[in-house]
This record gives structure tokens, sequence and C-alpha cells, in this order.
């Protein structure tokens, strides 16, 4: 007898290709106009759904969890940070976790990467004195930036995606210095030439460009606290493509604006989509709407994982990509 399809309904909008084969796999419920889901949406959605396919913008707590219907058995989720869903409740209620990890950690580093060179050469506000039509030529002080060859980049996480953009900023020139829970393999270490420090607010303290690459965590939430960000040093920089929430943005945007430290660049903000207003006023800052995955490549790798674990638990396997709360 052919099995019952999992009634699967997934927030957002997905790249087509993916919407196309959730359809024809299982019985899908789409959001056609790509609206962010109000809270009675979600609650309706938790109800109804076998599988839940949420992604970030999606805050998936215990208070919604307690109206979950009792088909609720896999939440997979469209990207690879899981901050947003309430995992302990998840597991009590007997609902499995998925994510995405893996495929979009060269996009990300990509995009770390270009922040890296962005903010240091000024990238930002040379484009944005051209569209102003206020340049009046070329002089050897004009627009002065600074050189990230021979500087020492400081990685906050070393996993897939710190690695990553530790192979690329090496190409640049970069001596790479890193700050893990744990020492990564030798043989990584030896690869990238990298240094470990055991302690964050020493490596803090020595850098000239600081990179984070760890989850968001009770353990992580505003890691760069005033105090931390106040050991940087004040010709350095700071890059965040993970999560806004593991940086104080209001203390980070005070010492941007007093040049306690000379720049940064951010793809994630504390409050999401909302950004300190301070922030917009300050030419030192290149700012980037949550940009770290958004290739059309990735968003199908990351379309095709989320099928994969769905299939997966419908035909009674344990799904690949299964976030267990003790891995974070
Ligand atoms: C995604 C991300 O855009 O996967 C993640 O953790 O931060 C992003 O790159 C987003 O989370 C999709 O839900």
């Amino acid at each position: 007898m052919a099995q019952k399809k999992p009634l699967v309904v997934v927030t957002r909008k997905l790249p087509d290709a993916i919407e196309t084969r959730m359809m024809e796999l299982f019985e899908t419920r789409l959001n056609l106009d790509d609206h962010q889901l109000t809270k009675p949406e979600l609650i309706e959605a938790v109800k109804s759904a076998d599988v839940l396919v949420p992604t970030i913008t999606d805050r998936i707590d215990a208070a919604i969890l307690s109206q979950a219907g009792p088909n609720l058995k896999l939440i997979a989720n469209f990207g690879t940070g899981v901050d947003h869903i309430d995992l302990a409740t998840a597991r009590s209620r007997s609902i499995t976790v998925t994510n995405t990890p893996g495929v979009l950690t060269e996009d990300t580093a990509d995009m770390t990467m270009a922040l890296i060179l962005a903010v240091p050469r000024r990238l930002a506000e040379g484009e944005r004195l051209m569209r102003s039509g206020d340049w009046s030529g070329w002089s050897p002080t004009f627009m002065l930036g600074h050189r990230i060859w021979g500087k020492r980049l400081g990685i906050i996480g070393m996993g897939r995606i710190g690695q990553a953009v530790a192979r690329r900023a090496k190409a640049f020139g970069m001596s790479i210095h890193y700050h893990n829970r744990k020492r990564v393999h030798p043989d990584i270490e030896h690869e990238l030439e990298a240094t470990y420090w055991e302690s964050l607010d020493q490596m803090l303290a020595r850098m000239d460009v600081l990179t984070i690459h760890s989850p968001h965590t009770p353990a992580t939430f505003h890691l760069l606290s005033a105090r931390r960000l106040k050991l940087m040093q004040p010709h350095s920089y700071l890059i965040n493509t993970s999560r806004g929430e593991i940086v104080d943005e209001n203390a980070l945007t005070r010492m941007l604006q007093r040049k306690e430290i000379a720049g940064a660049g951010l793809d994630v903000f504390e409050h999401e989509p909302a950004v300190n207003p301070k922030l917009l006023e300050l030419d030192n800052v290149v700012l980037l709407p949550h940009l770290g995955s958004a290739t059309l490549e990735g968003r199908v790798d990351m379309g095709e994982k989320v099928i994969i674990n769905i299939k997966t638990f419908a035909d009674g396997h344990n799904p690949p990509d299964r976030v267990l709360a003790s891995m974070l």
C-alpha cells in the first residue's frame, strides 16, 4: 500500500526547483507571497504540519511548540544556525530537528573575505562617494585605507566556516590566529599555519582583524561584550557574518563612534532586521542585509538538504543532519 505523503509546511519562499521537487515528493504547503509568518500563522502551521520547514525569520520557541499538533515530528530547518528554535522543548516533545550544514560554508567564507577587504580598503565609502558625484580626483593621500597583507587575522570559532575563511585569508597574506572551544586537529593547524589562543581575551588584544564564526548559543550571547571589545586595539577591525547576538551591538557602535576601533563589517545584527540607527551614520562600517549564504547555488543546495532530511525521516530512517543540543 502506498504510504501517505507527509504534510510539509514551508514558512518562506524557496528556490523554484526546490518547491517543485517538494511538491512532487510531499503534500506541501508553500508561502507563495513570501511574507514572514505571524505568530497565529506559525501556530496554525505547527498544529497541522507533519513536518515544518522554518527559516531564521521564524521564532520557534516554547510557546509556539506548546501548540504543536500530535503529527509534528520533524522540524527541517532551512539554514545551519538553529538558535531560533527551542531545541530542548522540541526534544521534550519528541520532535526531531535537522539543519543544512556544509553547503553554505564557501559562500559565507567568501562574503566574510569580501568584508575583510572592504572595510580596511574603504570600498563602500569610495562607492558612496562616486555615486554622490563629489569625487574631485586622485591625489597621493586621498582616501587611504590599510593593507591586509601581513596582518593578523583572529578567527573566533574554527569550525567549517572559520577554516574556510582562514584558507582565503592565508592566500591574501594574513597570518591566522584562532580561538575555539577545542583546539583543531594538528594537520589543520599545520595547513593553515594557524596559532591557537586558549584565551580569547589575549587574542583580542593582539589582532588586526577579528572575525566571528561561532554559533549563537547561551554561551556565546554577547561573547564580545563591552569589556571584551575594549580589549581590541584602536587600529583593529571587527567582522561578523555569524549572528548579531554574539556582539553587544550598542557597545560596538559606541566604540566605532569614538574611533576606539577602526571599523566593522557586519552582515548580521542583534535585532534583525532592525539595525542600531547610529551605525548607519558611520563611515567606518560596511553593513550588509544578512547576505552570507545568499547565492542561488547555496540556497538550492540548502533546499536539497532539507528534502533529503525530510525524505529520510519519512522513510523511517535517521535524517543525516540531526541537530542535538549537545552538539552546540
Ligand atoms: C541563512 C544562516 O540565510 O544558515 C544560517 O545559519 O545564517 C543563513 O546563511 C538563514 O539562516 C536561513 O534560515
